[in-house]
Protein backbone atom coordinates (compact mmCIF):
# COMPACT_ATOMS: atom_id res chain seq x y z
CA UNK A 1 0.00 0.00 0.00
CA UNK A 2 1.52 3.53 -0.82
CA UNK A 3 0.63 6.42 1.37
CA UNK A 4 -1.92 8.81 -0.63
CA UNK A 5 -3.46 12.10 0.80
CA UNK A 6 -5.67 12.63 -2.06
CA UNK A 7 -6.49 8.83 -3.11
CA UNK A 8 -9.55 7.01 -2.88
CA UNK A 9 -11.45 7.24 0.76
CA UNK A 10 -11.38 3.90 2.52
CA UNK A 11 -15.74 3.87 2.27
CA UNK A 12 -15.99 1.34 -0.65
CA UNK A 13 -18.94 1.18 -2.90
CA UNK A 14 -21.72 3.63 -1.54
CA UNK A 15 -24.74 2.52 -0.61
CA UNK A 16 -27.00 5.66 0.72
CA UNK A 17 -30.41 6.39 -1.36
CA UNK A 18 -28.81 8.75 -3.46
CA UNK A 19 -26.55 6.57 -5.04
CA UNK A 20 -29.02 3.60 -4.70
CA UNK A 21 -31.43 5.76 -7.02
CA UNK A 22 -28.38 6.76 -9.21
CA UNK A 23 -27.98 2.87 -10.05
CA UNK A 24 -31.25 1.79 -10.23
CA UNK A 25 -31.74 4.65 -12.90
CA UNK A 26 -29.72 2.76 -15.11
CA UNK A 27 -30.47 5.11 -18.06
CA UNK A 28 -29.45 8.86 -18.33
CA UNK A 29 -29.36 11.53 -21.31
CA UNK A 30 -26.32 13.34 -21.77
CA UNK A 31 -26.62 17.05 -23.17
CA UNK A 32 -24.20 19.22 -25.19
CA UNK A 33 -25.09 22.62 -25.61
CA UNK A 34 -23.44 25.28 -25.98
CA UNK A 35 -21.93 27.82 -28.81
CA UNK A 36 -20.58 25.15 -31.19
CA UNK A 37 -23.90 24.06 -31.50
CA UNK A 38 -24.66 27.11 -33.89
CA UNK A 39 -21.92 26.75 -36.87
CA UNK A 40 -22.30 22.70 -36.20
CA UNK A 41 -19.34 21.38 -37.55
CA UNK A 42 -18.52 24.29 -40.11
CA UNK A 43 -16.15 27.23 -39.58
CA UNK A 44 -16.52 29.70 -43.08
CA UNK A 45 -17.47 27.00 -45.38
CA UNK A 46 -15.25 24.01 -44.32
CA UNK A 47 -16.76 21.40 -42.69
CA UNK A 48 -14.50 19.98 -40.36
CA UNK A 49 -14.92 16.34 -39.93
CA UNK A 50 -14.06 16.19 -35.67
CA UNK A 51 -16.58 16.75 -32.74
CA UNK A 52 -18.49 19.68 -33.07
CA UNK A 53 -17.26 20.94 -29.50
CA UNK A 54 -13.86 20.70 -30.61
CA UNK A 55 -14.66 23.41 -33.48
CA UNK A 56 -12.71 26.02 -32.28
CA UNK A 57 -9.30 24.41 -31.55
CA UNK A 58 -9.83 22.18 -34.87
CA UNK A 59 -10.70 25.37 -37.12
CA UNK A 60 -8.18 27.50 -35.54
CA UNK A 61 -10.56 29.58 -34.16
CA UNK A 62 -9.74 32.59 -32.07
CA UNK A 63 -11.65 33.42 -28.59
CA UNK A 64 -12.61 36.62 -30.30
CA UNK A 65 -14.23 35.26 -33.35
CA UNK A 66 -15.96 32.37 -31.60
CA UNK A 67 -16.90 34.33 -28.09
CA UNK A 68 -19.21 36.24 -31.06
CA UNK A 69 -20.92 33.55 -32.00
CA UNK A 70 -22.36 34.41 -28.29
CA UNK A 71 -24.50 37.25 -30.11
CA UNK A 72 -26.46 34.18 -32.26
CA UNK A 73 -27.89 32.16 -29.18
CA UNK A 74 -30.90 33.39 -29.57
CA UNK A 75 -32.84 30.65 -28.05
CA UNK A 76 -35.34 30.88 -30.87
CA UNK A 77 -36.04 27.09 -31.29
CA UNK A 78 -35.28 26.86 -27.15
CA UNK A 79 -37.80 25.06 -25.31
CA UNK A 80 -36.95 22.96 -22.61
CA UNK A 81 -40.12 21.10 -21.56
CA UNK A 82 -39.65 19.42 -24.94
CA UNK A 83 -36.23 18.33 -24.22
CA UNK A 84 -37.40 16.69 -21.00
CA UNK A 85 -40.03 15.37 -22.25
CA UNK A 86 -38.48 13.59 -25.08
CA UNK A 87 -36.17 12.65 -22.38
CA UNK A 88 -38.90 11.11 -20.32
CA UNK A 89 -40.59 8.80 -22.64
CA UNK A 90 -37.24 7.37 -24.03
CA UNK A 91 -37.07 5.98 -20.62
CA UNK A 92 -33.95 8.34 -19.26
CA UNK A 93 -34.29 8.81 -15.65
CA UNK A 94 -31.63 11.45 -15.23
CA UNK A 95 -29.96 14.30 -17.14
CA UNK A 96 -26.67 15.62 -17.14
CA UNK A 97 -26.36 18.61 -18.77
CA UNK A 98 -23.07 20.77 -20.29
CA UNK A 99 -22.80 23.67 -17.76
CA UNK A 100 -19.48 24.91 -19.38
CA UNK A 101 -17.34 22.75 -21.76
CA UNK A 102 -13.78 23.11 -23.39
CA UNK A 103 -14.70 26.79 -25.21
CA UNK A 104 -15.44 28.25 -21.63
CA UNK A 105 -18.98 29.34 -21.98
CA UNK A 106 -21.21 29.31 -19.30
CA UNK A 107 -24.70 28.29 -20.04
CA UNK A 108 -25.46 30.01 -16.80
CA UNK A 109 -24.68 33.62 -15.67
CA UNK A 110 -21.79 33.11 -14.02
CA UNK A 111 -20.72 35.78 -11.39
CA UNK A 112 -16.81 34.61 -12.49
CA UNK A 113 -16.92 34.58 -16.05
CA UNK A 114 -18.04 37.52 -18.92
CA UNK A 115 -18.37 34.46 -21.34
CA UNK A 116 -21.34 33.32 -20.42
CA UNK A 117 -25.84 32.92 -21.17
CA UNK A 118 -25.92 36.91 -19.64
CA UNK A 119 -23.92 38.22 -22.63
CA UNK A 120 -26.10 36.38 -25.03
CA UNK A 121 -29.28 38.06 -26.60
CA UNK A 122 -31.70 36.90 -24.24
CA UNK A 123 -29.40 37.12 -20.97
CA UNK A 124 -31.82 33.91 -19.56
CA UNK A 125 -30.47 31.23 -17.01
CA UNK A 126 -31.07 28.75 -19.59
CA UNK A 127 -29.12 26.27 -17.20
CA UNK A 128 -32.24 27.26 -14.57
CA UNK A 129 -34.28 26.20 -17.03
CA UNK A 130 -33.01 23.27 -18.25
CA UNK A 131 -32.77 21.49 -14.53
CA UNK A 132 -36.25 22.93 -13.99
CA UNK A 133 -37.88 21.50 -16.71
CA UNK A 134 -36.39 17.96 -16.34
CA UNK A 135 -37.03 18.51 -12.49
CA UNK A 136 -40.92 19.16 -13.50
CA UNK A 137 -40.79 15.53 -15.29
CA UNK A 138 -39.30 13.47 -12.17
CA UNK A 139 -35.51 12.99 -13.65
CA UNK A 140 -32.91 13.49 -11.60
CA UNK A 141 -30.22 16.14 -12.64
CA UNK A 142 -26.15 16.25 -12.81
CA UNK A 143 -24.11 19.05 -13.87
CA UNK A 144 -21.33 18.09 -16.61
CA UNK A 145 -18.01 21.00 -15.87
CA UNK A 146 -15.05 21.17 -18.35
CA UNK A 147 -11.61 21.45 -16.09
CA UNK A 148 -9.82 22.55 -19.12
CA UNK A 149 -11.04 25.64 -20.28
CA UNK A 150 -9.63 27.31 -23.67
CA UNK A 151 -10.94 30.58 -22.88
CA UNK A 152 -9.68 31.07 -19.26
CA UNK A 153 -6.20 33.12 -19.65
CA UNK A 154 -5.01 31.46 -16.53
CA UNK A 155 -5.50 27.71 -17.84
CA UNK A 156 -2.29 25.49 -18.51
CA UNK A 157 -1.88 22.62 -19.99
CA UNK A 158 1.40 21.82 -17.77
CA UNK A 159 3.06 23.75 -15.24
CA UNK A 160 6.46 24.81 -16.62
CA UNK A 161 7.42 27.48 -14.21
CA UNK A 162 6.61 29.82 -11.57
CA UNK A 163 3.98 31.88 -13.53
CA UNK A 164 2.35 29.12 -15.11
CA UNK A 165 2.06 27.47 -11.31
CA UNK A 166 1.24 30.99 -10.04
CA UNK A 167 -1.85 31.29 -13.27
CA UNK A 168 -3.35 27.95 -12.80
CA UNK A 169 -3.49 28.31 -9.21
CA UNK A 170 -5.74 31.34 -10.23
CA UNK A 171 -7.39 28.97 -12.53
CA UNK A 172 -8.20 26.28 -9.87
CA UNK A 173 -9.78 28.75 -7.62
CA UNK A 174 -11.84 30.23 -10.50
CA UNK A 175 -12.64 26.86 -11.05
CA UNK A 176 -14.08 26.26 -7.64
CA UNK A 177 -15.46 29.58 -7.30
CA UNK A 178 -18.06 28.37 -10.11
CA UNK A 179 -18.10 24.80 -8.53
CA UNK A 180 -19.39 26.49 -5.74
CA UNK A 181 -21.62 28.83 -7.52
CA UNK A 182 -23.21 26.02 -9.20
CA UNK A 183 -23.83 24.25 -6.17
CA UNK A 184 -25.56 27.02 -4.36
CA UNK A 185 -27.89 28.23 -7.01
CA UNK A 186 -29.07 24.32 -8.43
CA UNK A 187 -28.67 22.99 -4.95
CA UNK A 188 -31.19 20.38 -6.04
CA UNK A 189 -28.72 18.45 -8.34
CA UNK A 190 -27.78 14.67 -7.93
CA UNK A 191 -24.31 15.14 -9.04
CA UNK A 192 -21.16 16.42 -10.91
CA UNK A 193 -19.81 14.92 -14.12
CA UNK A 194 -16.10 16.28 -14.75
CA UNK A 195 -14.07 16.22 -17.77
CA UNK A 196 -11.28 17.61 -19.23
CA UNK A 197 -9.20 16.70 -16.42
CA UNK A 198 -6.35 14.68 -18.22
CA UNK A 199 -3.85 17.44 -18.98
CA UNK A 200 -0.55 17.46 -17.04
CA UNK A 201 -1.67 20.43 -14.64
CA UNK A 202 -4.84 18.96 -13.51
CA UNK A 203 -2.95 15.61 -12.79
CA UNK A 204 -0.24 17.88 -10.82
CA UNK A 205 -3.28 18.78 -8.67
CA UNK A 206 -4.67 15.67 -6.86
CA UNK A 207 -4.93 17.83 -4.04
CA UNK A 208 -7.61 19.93 -5.80
CA UNK A 209 -9.36 17.37 -7.00
CA UNK A 210 -10.00 15.62 -3.81
CA UNK A 211 -10.75 18.71 -1.81
CA UNK A 212 -13.33 19.75 -4.78
CA UNK A 213 -14.89 16.57 -4.45
CA UNK A 214 -15.30 16.92 -0.85
CA UNK A 215 -16.52 20.43 -0.97
CA UNK A 216 -19.21 19.54 -3.54
CA UNK A 217 -20.21 16.50 -0.90
CA UNK A 218 -20.21 19.55 2.09
CA UNK A 219 -22.57 21.70 -0.13
CA UNK A 220 -24.95 18.81 -1.40
CA UNK A 221 -24.63 16.03 0.78
CA UNK A 222 -24.84 12.89 -0.95
CA UNK A 223 -24.22 14.40 -4.50
CA UNK A 224 -22.74 11.60 -6.48
CA UNK A 225 -18.90 12.58 -8.81
CA UNK A 226 -17.41 10.80 -11.44
CA UNK A 227 -13.78 9.00 -11.71
CA UNK A 228 -13.02 11.54 -14.15
CA UNK A 229 -12.04 14.11 -11.97
CA UNK A 230 -9.72 12.54 -9.76
CA UNK A 231 -6.12 12.40 -9.53
CA UNK A 232 -4.04 11.14 -6.67
CA UNK A 233 -0.74 12.88 -4.99
CA UNK A 234 1.20 10.78 -8.03
CA UNK A 235 -0.98 11.96 -11.00
CA UNK A 236 -3.13 8.11 -10.68
CA UNK A 237 -6.38 8.95 -12.41
CA UNK A 238 -9.62 7.38 -12.16
CA UNK A 239 -7.69 4.58 -9.63
CA UNK A 240 -5.35 5.30 -7.62
CA UNK A 241 -1.89 4.34 -6.95
CA UNK A 242 -3.12 1.04 -4.89
CA UNK A 243 -5.82 0.57 -7.46
CA UNK A 244 -8.79 1.81 -6.01
CA UNK A 245 -11.92 4.12 -7.24
CA UNK A 246 -11.97 7.41 -7.09
CA UNK A 247 -14.98 9.60 -7.06
CA UNK A 248 -18.12 7.34 -6.93
CA UNK A 249 -18.16 5.52 -10.22
CA UNK A 250 -16.32 4.74 -13.04
CA UNK A 251 -16.74 7.21 -16.18
CA UNK A 252 -13.76 5.63 -18.62
CA UNK A 253 -16.05 3.88 -20.91
CA UNK A 254 -16.76 6.44 -23.68
CA UNK A 255 -17.89 5.72 -26.81
CA UNK A 256 -17.15 1.71 -26.04
CA UNK A 257 -18.31 -1.18 -23.29
CA UNK A 258 -16.35 -3.43 -21.64
CA UNK A 259 -16.74 -7.33 -23.12
CA UNK A 260 -19.99 -8.79 -22.43
CA UNK A 261 -18.52 -11.51 -20.51
CA UNK A 262 -16.32 -9.05 -18.19
CA UNK A 263 -18.06 -8.98 -15.08
CA UNK A 264 -14.81 -7.57 -13.16
CA UNK A 265 -16.43 -4.56 -14.13
CA UNK A 266 -18.88 -5.03 -11.89
CA UNK A 267 -17.53 -4.59 -8.80
CA UNK A 268 -17.77 -1.28 -8.52
CA UNK A 269 -20.41 1.19 -10.32
CA UNK A 270 -19.33 2.60 -13.25
CA UNK A 271 -21.37 4.71 -16.13
CA UNK A 272 -20.89 4.67 -19.78
CA UNK A 273 -21.26 7.77 -21.81
CA UNK A 274 -22.07 7.00 -25.37
CA UNK A 275 -22.81 9.36 -29.10
CA UNK A 276 -25.98 8.91 -30.99
CA UNK A 277 -23.65 10.10 -34.18
CA UNK A 278 -20.32 8.02 -35.07
CA UNK A 279 -18.26 10.55 -32.85
CA UNK A 280 -19.79 13.97 -32.46
CA UNK A 281 -20.97 15.01 -29.25
CA UNK A 282 -22.35 18.60 -29.82
CA UNK A 283 -24.80 19.01 -33.11
CA UNK A 284 -22.70 18.54 -36.18
CA UNK A 285 -24.49 19.27 -39.28
CA UNK A 286 -22.94 17.24 -41.78
CA UNK A 287 -23.39 13.84 -43.88
CA UNK A 288 -19.97 13.11 -41.97
CA UNK A 289 -21.91 13.01 -38.34
CA UNK A 290 -24.82 11.24 -40.11
CA UNK A 291 -22.51 7.91 -40.74
CA UNK A 292 -23.04 5.71 -38.06
CA UNK A 293 -25.63 7.43 -36.40
CA UNK A 294 -27.06 4.15 -34.14
CA UNK A 295 -30.02 2.64 -34.35
CA UNK A 296 -32.70 2.01 -31.68
CA UNK A 297 -32.00 -1.51 -31.59
CA UNK A 298 -28.23 -0.93 -30.73
CA UNK A 299 -28.80 1.47 -28.12
CA UNK A 300 -31.15 -0.69 -26.89
CA UNK A 301 -28.31 -3.78 -26.76
CA UNK A 302 -26.01 -1.27 -25.56
CA UNK A 303 -28.20 -0.27 -22.61
CA UNK A 304 -28.85 -4.01 -22.02
CA UNK A 305 -25.33 -5.15 -22.01
CA UNK A 306 -24.35 -2.20 -19.82
CA UNK A 307 -26.77 -2.89 -17.35
CA UNK A 308 -25.77 -7.05 -17.27
CA UNK A 309 -22.53 -5.62 -16.01
CA UNK A 310 -23.39 -3.20 -13.70
CA UNK A 311 -23.54 0.28 -15.44
CA UNK A 312 -25.51 2.94 -16.66
CA UNK A 313 -25.80 4.30 -19.90
CA UNK A 314 -25.25 8.16 -20.51
CA UNK A 315 -26.90 8.55 -23.91
CA UNK A 316 -26.07 11.92 -25.46
CA UNK A 317 -28.00 14.29 -27.46
CA UNK A 318 -26.96 17.57 -29.16
CA UNK A 319 -29.63 19.78 -29.56
CA UNK A 320 -29.23 22.40 -32.72
CA UNK A 321 -28.02 26.37 -32.16
CA UNK A 322 -31.41 27.71 -31.95
CA UNK A 323 -32.37 25.61 -29.08
CA UNK A 324 -34.26 22.90 -31.01
CA UNK A 325 -33.38 19.02 -30.67
CA UNK A 326 -33.04 17.70 -33.92
CA UNK A 327 -36.29 15.52 -35.55
CA UNK A 328 -33.65 12.62 -36.11
CA UNK A 329 -32.99 12.57 -32.56
CA UNK A 330 -36.09 13.16 -30.97
CA UNK A 331 -37.65 9.72 -33.40
CA UNK A 332 -34.77 7.91 -32.27
CA UNK A 333 -35.56 8.60 -28.42
CA UNK A 334 -39.23 7.56 -29.13
CA UNK A 335 -38.31 4.26 -31.17
CA UNK A 336 -35.92 3.33 -27.62
CA UNK A 337 -39.26 4.51 -25.39
CA UNK A 338 -41.47 2.76 -27.04
CA UNK A 339 -39.63 -0.23 -26.64
CA UNK A 340 -38.64 0.86 -22.98
CA UNK A 341 -42.41 1.24 -22.27
CA UNK A 342 -42.78 -2.26 -22.41
CA UNK A 343 -39.32 -3.80 -21.44
CA UNK A 344 -38.02 -1.42 -19.48
CA UNK A 345 -38.80 -3.03 -16.46
CA UNK A 346 -35.69 -5.11 -17.59
CA UNK A 347 -33.02 -2.46 -17.55
CA UNK A 348 -34.59 -0.33 -14.60
CA UNK A 349 -33.95 -1.35 -11.05
CA UNK A 350 -32.36 -4.29 -12.36
CA UNK A 351 -28.54 -5.42 -12.51
CA UNK A 352 -26.33 -8.27 -13.43
CA UNK A 353 -27.80 -11.90 -12.97
CA UNK A 354 -24.47 -13.29 -10.87
CA UNK A 355 -23.35 -16.86 -11.59
CA UNK A 356 -25.26 -16.36 -15.19
CA UNK A 357 -22.68 -16.81 -17.49
CA UNK A 358 -22.67 -14.54 -20.62
CA UNK A 359 -24.88 -17.10 -23.39
CA UNK A 360 -23.72 -15.30 -26.44
CA UNK A 361 -26.94 -14.41 -27.91
CA UNK A 362 -28.11 -11.72 -25.22
CA UNK A 363 -27.93 -10.16 -21.84
CA UNK A 364 -28.95 -11.58 -18.60
CA UNK A 365 -30.43 -8.77 -15.58
CA UNK A 366 -32.08 -9.38 -12.83
CA UNK A 367 -34.19 -7.28 -10.46
CA UNK A 368 -31.36 -5.13 -7.39
CA UNK A 369 -34.20 -6.59 -4.95
CA UNK A 370 -34.22 -9.63 -6.45
CA UNK A 371 -30.07 -10.87 -5.92
CA UNK A 372 -29.93 -12.86 -2.57
CA UNK A 373 -26.81 -14.42 -1.27
CA UNK A 374 -27.43 -17.52 -2.86
CA UNK A 375 -27.44 -15.99 -6.34
CA UNK A 376 -30.50 -14.90 -8.27
CA UNK A 377 -34.44 -15.72 -7.24
CA UNK A 378 -37.65 -14.36 -8.48
CA UNK A 379 -36.57 -13.65 -12.01
CA UNK A 380 -33.80 -13.33 -14.48
CA UNK A 381 -34.63 -11.53 -17.88
CA UNK A 382 -33.20 -12.26 -20.73
CA UNK A 383 -32.77 -9.71 -23.37
CA UNK A 384 -32.66 -11.66 -26.77
CA UNK A 385 -29.99 -8.99 -29.54
CA UNK A 386 -28.77 -11.97 -31.49
CA UNK A 387 -30.83 -14.61 -32.99
CA UNK A 388 -28.63 -17.55 -33.61
CA UNK A 389 -29.09 -19.32 -36.82
CA UNK A 390 -30.05 -22.58 -35.13
CA UNK A 391 -33.22 -21.06 -33.83
CA UNK A 392 -32.36 -22.51 -30.42
CA UNK A 393 -31.39 -20.49 -27.22
CA UNK A 394 -29.43 -22.61 -24.88
CA UNK A 395 -29.54 -21.20 -21.49
CA UNK A 396 -26.98 -22.81 -19.00
CA UNK A 397 -28.61 -22.55 -15.18
CA UNK A 398 -26.45 -21.82 -12.32
CA UNK A 399 -26.32 -24.59 -9.92
CA UNK A 400 -28.96 -24.55 -7.30
CA UNK A 401 -31.06 -22.67 -9.93
CA UNK A 402 -34.03 -24.56 -11.41
CA UNK A 403 -36.12 -22.92 -14.81
CA UNK A 404 -39.78 -22.67 -13.60
CA UNK A 405 -41.51 -20.97 -17.01
CA UNK A 406 -40.27 -18.78 -19.36
CA UNK A 407 -42.52 -16.05 -20.62
CA UNK A 408 -42.54 -13.03 -22.93
CA UNK A 409 -42.48 -9.89 -21.48
CA UNK A 410 -43.95 -8.16 -23.58
CA UNK A 411 -47.51 -9.71 -23.18
CA UNK A 412 -47.09 -12.44 -20.88
CA UNK A 413 -47.21 -15.68 -22.80
CA UNK A 414 -45.43 -18.45 -21.67
CA UNK A 415 -42.96 -19.83 -23.87
CA UNK A 416 -42.19 -23.87 -23.88
CA UNK A 417 -38.52 -25.16 -23.03
CA UNK A 418 -36.95 -28.06 -22.86
CA UNK A 419 -34.47 -29.24 -20.18
CA UNK A 420 -31.94 -31.05 -21.35
CA UNK A 421 -29.73 -31.79 -17.79
CA UNK A 422 -30.49 -30.16 -14.42
CA UNK A 423 -28.41 -27.57 -15.54
CA UNK A 424 -29.17 -26.74 -19.46
CA UNK A 425 -32.75 -25.86 -20.94
CA UNK A 426 -33.06 -25.04 -24.80
CA UNK A 427 -35.76 -22.28 -25.75
CA UNK A 428 -36.72 -21.81 -29.32
CA UNK A 429 -35.81 -18.40 -29.91
CA UNK A 430 -38.24 -15.58 -30.67
CA UNK A 431 -38.83 -14.70 -34.31
CA UNK A 432 -36.50 -11.30 -35.46
CA UNK A 433 -38.50 -8.35 -35.03
CA UNK A 434 -36.33 -5.81 -35.61
CA UNK A 435 -35.75 -4.89 -31.98
CA UNK A 436 -34.25 -6.76 -28.67
CA UNK A 437 -36.72 -9.33 -27.69
CA UNK A 438 -36.91 -9.83 -23.65
CA UNK A 439 -37.93 -12.98 -21.83
CA UNK A 440 -38.64 -13.54 -18.02
CA UNK A 441 -37.15 -16.75 -17.05
CA UNK A 442 -38.63 -17.34 -13.48
CA UNK A 443 -36.49 -19.90 -11.33
CA UNK A 444 -36.97 -21.58 -8.35
CA UNK A 445 -34.29 -22.72 -6.16
CA UNK A 446 -33.26 -26.26 -7.46
CA UNK A 447 -32.08 -29.54 -4.88
CA UNK A 448 -28.42 -28.92 -5.09
CA UNK A 449 -27.60 -32.99 -5.02
CA UNK A 450 -30.79 -33.85 -7.48
CA UNK A 451 -30.16 -35.03 -11.09
CA UNK A 452 -27.26 -36.72 -12.71
CA UNK A 453 -24.43 -35.85 -13.45
CA UNK A 454 -21.88 -36.00 -16.55
CA UNK A 455 -20.36 -39.89 -16.72
CA UNK A 456 -17.22 -38.89 -18.52
CA UNK A 457 -14.63 -38.19 -16.34
CA UNK A 458 -12.38 -36.54 -18.86
CA UNK A 459 -15.31 -33.58 -18.54
CA UNK A 460 -14.32 -30.92 -16.33
CA UNK A 461 -17.42 -30.51 -13.52
CA UNK A 462 -18.30 -27.77 -12.01
C1 LIG B 1 -14.57 14.39 -23.65
C2 LIG B 1 -14.79 15.72 -24.32
O1 LIG B 1 -13.59 16.14 -24.89
C3 LIG B 1 -15.89 15.57 -25.35
O2 LIG B 1 -16.14 16.81 -25.98
C4 LIG B 1 -17.17 15.13 -24.65
O3 LIG B 1 -17.59 16.12 -23.74
C5 LIG B 1 -16.90 13.81 -23.95
C6 LIG B 1 -18.08 13.35 -23.14
O4 LIG B 1 -15.76 13.90 -23.08
O5 LIG B 1 -13.99 13.54 -24.62
C7 LIG B 1 -13.30 12.43 -24.28
C8 LIG B 1 -12.88 12.19 -23.02
C9 LIG B 1 -12.24 10.99 -22.70
C10 LIG B 1 -12.00 10.05 -23.69
C11 LIG B 1 -12.39 10.31 -24.98
C12 LIG B 1 -13.04 11.51 -25.28
N1 LIG B 1 -11.40 8.85 -23.36
O6 LIG B 1 -11.06 8.61 -22.18
O7 LIG B 1 -11.22 7.96 -24.24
Amino acid sequence: MIALRYGAGPAGRRQDPAMRAFRADRFGQFVHWGLYAIPAGTWQGRTIEFAAEFLMQSANVSREDWAALAGDFTLEGFDPAAWARTAKRMGARYVTVTTKHHDGFCLWPSAYSDFTVAATPSGRDVLGEILDAYRAEGLATHLYYSVLDWHHPDWRYAIESDDDRVAFDRYLDFATNQLLELAERYPQVRGFWFDGTWDESVKANGRWTHDIERLLKERIPGAIVNSRLRADDRGARHFDSNGALMGDYESGYERRLPAPWDRSVSVHDWEACATLTQASWGFHDSAWAERGRKTAAQIVEQLAQTVSLGGNLLLNFGPRGDGSLAPVEVALADEVGAWMAVNGEALHDSGPAEEWDYPGWGFYTTPLTATTPEGSAGVVHAIVTRIPVSGILTVALPSGVALRAVRALADGSALPFTPLDPHTVQIPAPAAAGMPTVLALETAPADRESGLREPNPDVALV
